[in-house]
């Protein structure tokens, strides 16, 4: 699992946890006297020997749940993760002591850091607190993986849900899927609020005014920093959306007529293509300019014409990763992953990446489908392998990616190259039907549909839970306050009114039960494409960048492993600079890449009243 997820739902053995308590009593006696520096280097190491034992065990115990869950391995999984969860706090509180020492080395100083902050979900120091913690996490990403939708009045698994909101037309089908979705969230509610307390507890314990403050504090930066950075970042950005929702808008209302979806306000939100409204990409064919919109292709249709299956999907992910000059996955990738979904028995679909030794034993879970949507996930959690395999030679505490951004950006930008030139140099499309530059605004428009929209989403998630960690959020108010962040990021409404009193409409988004921070999607979206940017400019591509592929280009690849092989032993500017040549994260590589397409857009737009 990555770390940044197996250390939130993590666990210890007891040999390790009895080793490392009797060395530090012993050392605290010294202590008395002065913790030197030397002390510090020691407690580090043996932290790192302890959780890097402990990580293996907690992720065994999470993998056998998640791909298969019953009663059993709920059990283990929650065990595991109470027991990593109380080693971390335990090191957390101890390095903190350590961290005031004079002449510490540069390391031994960032691994205490990272030492304290390491928990997604950190757990008081009481008895039974982090067992409750655990149970808590394990039943409510169980819950999830468990639901189930209706379609045409027959119950219908999440996944599979997933897939037919990419498809369905009939917005009367399209709402009963949305609202029976959403039905998921509702048993969550009281145990997401018990959890919201435990870990506000164990973040305050840890000197953190709340989970949220934690959270933001993992980025080698000034938390309000952070937080201001993304509101910047989205303010660079938010033209781009606010011109693609008045133009999508006024689509669907071509589409569908005034009683379905008004001219003015925001859209519908089971009428884009996504249970969340967070990728549009599927709903291309409703928005598709005349003549530049017929792009002559399709991604699911070439993969299904094809006869794609979803093995043949990863291999050509991974031939991808291999004309980087990257080694192919070992073969126990292929006997431990599970890649498509088992019939018999209840899993978690979302897809994960993970890494089940710290070394070479790296697996994808996944349901794929052989659709668009799927193609570019398997790339994307490709992304997080090949990383996990470039710093294994890392320490246990640098295991990681620069920031978690970098983790969920790296497959996403190797998924930037699937071209028209790219498909139909891997025999998926015809080279006579290689689209031509007439067809650039389609392009985009199809891009832009799945990148441009995900963004105030991929921020309003994490607004939603920093107001309930610090308390402005009360749980009567849950659905309330995320339907409002709904509104006001994304422009979007529920379907079919007011949300019922008891619903939690949050539940039914994975990360939400799953326990895993939201902004590291926000940031990967923006550094995305400054990675492709860099790369393309690497690679000395003239044209436009949508149109740039950096397939089979080994020099590229290898400036790219240079920036993964660092592991988060750096601050993420260090590692951004070593492939990008700037120290900023921001969206100028976004806005560039789409420019074609915003002028294009204003001009569609003129005349409308934008906005909602
Ligand atoms: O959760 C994911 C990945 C697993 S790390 C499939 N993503 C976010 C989501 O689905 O909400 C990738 C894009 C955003
Ligand atoms: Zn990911």
């Amino acid at each position: 699992m990555l770390k940044q997820i197996s250390v939130a739902a993590i666990a210890v053995g007891l040999m390790a946890g009895g080793a490392v308590f009797a060395a530090h009593h012993e050392e605290g006696e010294m202590a008395a006297a002065a913790p030197t520096a030397a002390d510090a280097d020691a407690f580090v190491e043996r932290a790192e020997q302890r959780l890097a034992d402990l990580s293996i065990y907690v992720g065994k115990a999470a993998w056998a749940n998640a791909t298969n869950i019953t009663i059993d391995t709920d059990f283990l999984a929650a065990r595991a993760s109470a027991e990593y969860t109380k080693a971390a706090v335990e090191l957390a509180n101890e390095a903190a002591k350590y961290a005031a020492i004079d002449g510490l080395s540069y390391d031994t100083s960032r691994k205490l850091n990272m030492l304290r902050q390491s928990l997604t979900a950190p757990a008081p120091n009481v008895p039974g607190a982090a067992d409750e913690l655990a149970t808590l996490l394990t039943g409510l990403n169980s819950a999830y993986g468990k639901g189930k939708g209706m379609y045409k009045g027959t119950e219908t698994r999440g996944n599979d849900l997933e897939a037919l909101m990419g498809t369905e037309r009939d917005p009367a089908v399209l709402q009963e899927m949305w609202t029976s979705w959403h039905r998921v969230g509702t048993p969550m509610r009281e145990d997401y609020a018990r959890f919201v307390e435990l870990s506000n507890e164990g973040a305050r314990s840890l000197g953190y005014a709340d989970t949220g403050a934690m959270w933001r504090s993992g980025y080698d930066m000034d938390p309000d920093a952070y937080a201001a950075m993304l509101d910047a970042n989205w303010q660079e950005v938010k033209p781009l959306y606010d011109q693609l929702h008045c133009y999508t808008r006024s689509k669907l209302n071509e589409a569908y007529g005034d009683d379905v979806q008004p001219e003015n306000g925001p859209i519908r939100a089971d009428l884009l293509g996504n249970m969340w409204a967070q990728e549009w990409g599927n709903i291309y064919d409703i928005v598709a300019p005349e003549g530049a919109g017929d792009l002559g292709y399709d991604l699911t249709d070439l993969l299904v014409k094809a006869d794609y299956t979803p093995k043949r999907i990863v291999e050509t992910g991974e031939t991808f990763f291999s004309s980087l000059g990257f080694a192919p996955l070992p073969g126990t990738f292929w006997e431990r992953s599970q890649i498509t979904a088992p019939r018999d028995r209840e899993v978690v679909c979302h897809a994960s990446a993970w890494n089940l030794d710290n070394e070479d034993d790296v697996r994808i879970k996944m349901c794929t489908k052989v659709n668009a949507d799927d193609f570019v996930t398997v790339h994307h959690e490709l992304g997080h392998n090949y990383y996990q395999r470039a710093y294994k030679g890392q320490p246990f505490l640098y295991k990681n990616s620069a920031n978690d951004g970098f983790h969920e950006a790296i497959g996403d930008m190797i998924a930037l190259s699937v071209t028209p030139d790219y498909l139909t140099q891997i025999d998926l499309l015809d080279e006579a039907n290689i689209p031509a530059a007439d067809k650039d605004i389609g392009l985009l428009l199809r891009q832009a549909m799945d990148k441009v929209a995900f963004l105030p989403f991929g921020l309003m998630i994490d607004k939603w839970r920093w107001q309930v960690f610090s308390g402005e959020t009360t749980p009567e108010n849950y659905t309330k306050s995320w339907t409002d962040l709904r509104r006001e990021y994304q422009g979007i409404v529920p379907p079919g009114g007011p949300r019922p009193a008891d619903s939690f409409d949050p539940g039914a988004k994975y990360h939400v039960p799953g326990n895993t921070p939201y902004t590291r999607y926000f940031m990967a979206r923006l550094l995305q494409f400054q990675f492709h940017q860099a790369a393309c400019e690497q690679a000395g591509w003239q044209g436009p960048l949508h149109r740039c592929s950096i397939y089979d280009n080994a020099e590229v690849g290898a400036q790219l492993n240079a920036m993964l092989e660092m592991g988060s032993s750096r601050p993420w500017p260090d590692a951004l600079e070593a492939f990008t040549g700037t120290r900023d994260m921001n969206g100028e590589a976004l806005v560039a890449y789409f420019e074609p397409l915003k002028g294009w857009l204003e001009e569609q737009n003129k005349g409308k009243s934008c906005g909602w």
